[in-house]
């Protein structure tokens, strides 16, 4: 008898989420409200031809920043958050948002990350390299224009989603340490140890951060983020039992 074949792992499972619930999960927008819009009346109409008992909405974060309407896609996300079940992310560029409002100096670093266009869509103008006094007036003057909820929704969002067997985080997970106990640091910035791992997370990291041309499914990610305010393209994974569809919204 070949002893070997009692040691021989089973054929992988693929990854599911559980019976009755499908997650549409959305990359990185960056101030591109219109392909936000269009891709939730393309989610609309996936609902509405094959209902399903609990859809959920991930979004994994980089509302805004480098595209030009910011303010705009904060409104979209709280309003849909008012009509279907969805958990919304932070990334690395809300954590800058939230800072810059108690820090002003950070938008000397904010400033490298795309925050310009993101001051403008609250109404402010900016100069192209504010020094430290407009940094500070700036600062007063986006907390004097940004909705209550907006700052309200900006500082409550999670750092993680489970679902069944996926993960969700906006950059990735450190690899080797158990998902439980990720760093913000790690869930929000890391890149290359993540990107390069091939082993298991323990389940399938599910996210953005890092822009491709085309979503990537591997083993053990999938990566959502399709640089939307750079490509006009929007991507959405659709999770259902076993299956991984994708909607694409380009424009
Ligand atoms: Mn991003």
């Amino acid at each position: 008898m070949d002893i070997m074949r009692l040691f021989r792992s089973p054929p992988p499972k693929k990854a599911t989420v559980p019976e009755g619930t499908r997650i549409y999960a959305v990359g990185d927008i960056h101030g591109r409200a219109d392909l936000l819009q269009a891709m939730f009346d393309r989610v609309d109409a996936d609902l509405a031809q094959r209902p399903i008992e609990r859809p959920i909405h991930v979004f994994v974060g980089d509302y805004i920043d480098r595209g030009p309407r910011s303010a705009e896609v904060i409104d979209l996300l709280i309003r849909r958050q008012q009509t279907h079940l969805t958990v919304c992310l932070k990334g690395n560029h809300e954590v800058y948002l939230c800072d810059f409002l108690d820090q002003p100096e950070i938008l000397h670093h904010w400033a490298h990350y795309g925050a310009l266009p993101t001051l403008l869509s609250y109404g402010l103008q900016p100069s192209l390299n504010p020094a430290t006094e407009e940094q500070i007036s700036l600062s007063w003057e986006l907390k004097r224009r940004m909705p209550r909820e907006h700052i309200a929704f900006l500082s409550s969002l999670p750092l993680t989603f489970s679902c069944g067997d996926y993960f969700f985080a906006h950059a990735g997970v450190r690899p080797g340490i158990p998902l439980e106990y990720q760093t913000p640091d790690d869930l929000l910035w890391i890149r290359g140890e993540f990107l390069n791992y091939e082993g298991s997370f323990g389940k399938v990291v599910v996210h953005g951060h890092t822009p491709m041309m085309e979503a990537a499914v591997h083993k053990n990610r999938i990566n959502i983020d399709t640089g939307a305010y750079a490509t006009g393209k929007l991507t959405c994974v659709v999770l259902d039992r076993d299956q991984q569809v994708f909607i694409q919204q380009t424009r």
